[in-house]
């Protein structure tokens, strides 16, 4: 039985070193050295091989190396095989750190600091206290629940908004789309961290911005087609939205022309929100293989219908 890695070769070498240290008897490969085809049960991967079925004909999981699915062409993966995304704690902790800066940058004007530094200027700005900044994170899952727990703890008061209904402790949370409008409006630092489906392309669009309260600022952790990116520079460009922190842009990277690389009220990075770490993704993969062959539920199995 093989596990076979197909993803960053880098990373690849991590993996190989780990599952031969914790896992000796599982066959480990890494693409395009998969050896007998027909021996492959689990595919870790970013990017399934085309055409998976016909590939690999005993293919019965493909584990994705990120937290996201989106990247997968599931058209052509057959109904038997299981898709797994990453949930493991490395992917957390990372996500955790990255919007617990981008919040606090907003929050302590660090935007407007950089501006009055370009200039020369010394001057202090009013602080406000945590408690009266209102942070909204779209998604509650594995990553918008661990960043809001975090941000409770400095005081924000915090909310979150869901497909299906959540209760979380002092965080408010929102479900569906009859509870949308009234999550835009409450909050001042909005925070994407919702799967790409087609329910979410597009979804922070004009009219979705037009819902936030004026001066409030956008983080974008999600996935780039989620965003109108035209729609943010509008609303940048009429004062409506303050700021906008974006770790996912589309297409990725950005054109070097487009007007994020400069915009003094957008800063950029390079989707390196976080990502996940061998060590620990290691141990939920081969839990999952352990779960597998017992008939148990994995970790992170997808919904194919629901499309996270
Ligand atoms: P989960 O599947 O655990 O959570 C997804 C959340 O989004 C759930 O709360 C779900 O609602 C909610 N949701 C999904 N669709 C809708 C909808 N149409 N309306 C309202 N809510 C919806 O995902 P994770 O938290 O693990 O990851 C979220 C995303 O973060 C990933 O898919 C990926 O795109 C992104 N990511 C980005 C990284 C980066 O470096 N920038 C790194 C890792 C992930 P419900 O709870 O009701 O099901
Ligand atoms: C992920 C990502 O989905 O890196 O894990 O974006």
């Amino acid at each position: 039985m093989t596990l076979l890695y197909k993803a960053d070769p880098e990373r690849g070498k991590q993996w190989t070193r780990l599952f031969a240290d914790k896992a000796p008897a599982l066959s480990f490969r890494v693409w395009p050295d998969i050896g007998d085809p027909a021996a492959v049960r689990y595919l870790a991967a970013w990017q399934p091989p085309e055409d998976p079925a016909r590939t690999l004909p005993n293919l019965e999981v493909i584990f994705s190396v990120g937290a996201g699915i989106d990247q997968f062409d599931l058209s052509g993966v057959p109904d038997h095989i299981a898709v797994v995304r990453m949930v493991e704690p490395g992917i957390v902790e990372g996500m955790v750190e990255y919007v617990t800066q981008a919040v606090l940058t907003i929050h302590r004007d660090l935007f407007d600091y950089a501006a009055q530094q370009q200039q020369r200027v010394w001057r202090e700005l009013p602080v406000r206290a945590a408690a009266s900044r209102r942070v909204g994170v779209l998604g509650l899952g594995m990553l918008g629940s661990a960043v809001l727990e975090r941000l409770r703890l400095f005081g924000f008061a915090c909310a979150g908004w869901s497909r299906s209904a959540h209760s979380l402790a002092g965080i408010d949370c929102y479900a569906g789309a009859e509870s949308l409008d009234a999550f835009l409006a409450r909050t001042d630092i909005l925070v994407c961290l919702l799967p790409l489906t087609a329910a979410t392309h597009g979804l922070i669009d004009a009219a979705f911005l037009a819902k936030l309260p004026g001066g409030a600022s956008l983080i974008n952790v999600g996935r780039g087609p989620q965003l109108d990116q035209q729609a943010l520079l509008d609303a940048l460009e009429r004062g409506h939205l303050a700021n906008a922190i974006l770790d996912v842009t589309d297409p990725e990277p950005l054109p070097p022309a487009h007007p994020f690389w400069t915009h003094p009220r957008v800063r950029l990075t390079p989707h390196i929100a976080s990502a996940t770490r061998p060590e620990t993704a290691v141990d939920v993969v081969l839990e999952n293989i352990r779960r597998h062959r017992s008939g148990l539920p994995m970790l992170g199995q997808i919904d194919r219908a629901r499309g996270y």
